[in-house]
């Protein structure tokens, strides 16, 4: 017990309630993360069920592209009235910091290779600049090859890096290709396309290495096409559904074949061909534009809804009004570093009870064996820790 003022307080749990965002997966623990053109970016899973929303950042006004980076980071491209930048996000979707040059036009295209340095393509520019993991600008980093029209870009597991272009510039017309670069961006190899008015959009390498290249012909030809790592034809995936595809990303387990278009996200199943994921306009999706898989991120989705009685040590309800509360979680009765411990929230106390809710909980609180929880109200911690258990996704306190 701890005195407040002239009064000697004690939480008592109501009830904790747990919610979680994670889903089980039948086919890999990965998600998607979906550009939409409402200045948004939203999670799925692989099946369409909607996550929730990763950032809606005022600060990103005309997003276009999206790649995650090895260590988690999330980079998304915009461009508003002329001015064009990548803007980057934590995990769990904090905006961090832009990347902004004004050689830069519209940047459908963002990379990130393994010593997260960040590339990007510039479409009028006719190449694809680099920002070091510095943060320092580091200026071209490719622009040979004919290139001209640079969109989609992505690297292969050799540090390859992949570009689709569209050659739309050319007088007189050349084929769409796809350009690669060697790690120290020199042009080494391209797989051009077998016919004109065959526009590369994106760009993705799958595992074996094979380049699946995104193409415009029209509705209702627009189509991935498939080749081996030799630039040679392999298969043909057909999206007769969809208009102006944009973004296209490979299930990292299953190596299905993802696109977005105007009516929404679709897949390639082997059995029924094309197969509409997230439908244009479901669960807030506006238009999507590029995405990309990143391991599942439950931790992001987590909240804990913690609703309370504060009484003082007669029993007595506190008077209503404002307090501050915040939580830590530990896994032991006392001492111990804390697993994680919450921000201070302000709650209205009205009859005794209050509601405070807490999101971006870490999973790691909740695989520990052992958890007690401990609440501070204005500032006093208040005794003692309360168990709560190892938690399940809905929990009951001991005690009232
Ligand atoms: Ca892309």
């Amino acid at each position: 017990m701890r005195v407040l003022g002239r009064l000697t307080v004690v939480v008592c749990l109501a009830f904790l309630l747990l919610q979680t965002g994670a889903v089980v997966l039948a086919d890999g623990p990965f998600e998607l993360l979906v550009v939409s053109g409402n200045n948004k970016v939203l999670r799925f899973d692989p099946d369409g069920r909607y996550l929730g929303v990763f950032t809606s950042d005022p600060g990103l006004v005309g997003p276009l592209g999206i790649a995650v980076g090895p260590d988690g980071k999330v980079y998304v491209s915009t461009e508003s009235s002329g001015r064009a930048a990548v803007r980057q996000y934590s995990s769990d979707g904090a905006f961090e910091r832009e990347f902004h040059e004004f050689s830069l036009t519209r940047p459908f295209g963002v990379a990130v290779d393994t010593a997260n340095n960040l590339y990007v393509s510039s479409y009028y520019g006719d190449e694809v600049v680099r920002w070091l993991s510095s943060g320092a600008y580091d200026g071209t980093f490719a622009s040979s090859g004919g290139m001209d029209g640079p969109a989609g870009i992505c690297f292969d597991a050799q540090g390859r890096l992949y570009v689709a272009c569209d050659m739309a510039g050319q007088d007189p017309p050349v084929k769409g290709r796809v350009l690669r670069f060697t790690p120290t961006g020199a042009f080494d190899f391209q797989v051009v396309m077998d016919n004109f008015n065959v526009y590369p959009s994106d760009v993705a390498v799958g595992s074996d290495g094979d380049i699946y290249v995104l193409v415009t012909l029209g509705k209702p030809n627009n189509a991935v096409i498939r080749y081996d790592s030799a630039g040679v034809y392999k298969a043909y995936y057909a999206f007769p559904a969809i208009n102006a595809p944009v973004g296209l990303a490979l299930h990292p387990a299953t190596g299905q074949v993802y696109v977005t278009g105007e009516e929404g996200v679709y897949r390639w199943d082997q059995t029924v061909g094309q197969q509409l994921v997230v439908g244009n306009g479901q669960s807030g999706l506006g238009r999507p534009f590029d995405i990309a898989f990143r391991p599942l991120q439950p931790a992001a989705g987590n909240t804990i809804t913690y609703q309370g009685r504060l009484t003082d040590s007669q029993g007595q309800l506190a008077s209503d009004g404002s307090y501050s509360l915040a939580v830590a979680f530990f896994e032991a009765e006392t001492g111990g570093q804390p697993l994680w411990q919450s921000e201070v929230v302000s709650v209205q106390v009205s009859g005794g009870i209050f509601t405070a809710r807490f999101s971006k909980v870490p999973r790691e609180v909740f695989a520990a064996r052992n958890v007690w929880m401990e609440t501070r109200v204005n500032g006093e911690t208040v005794t003692p820790r309360r168990y709560i258990g190892s938690v399940p996704l809905a929990i009951r306190a001991p005690g009232h």
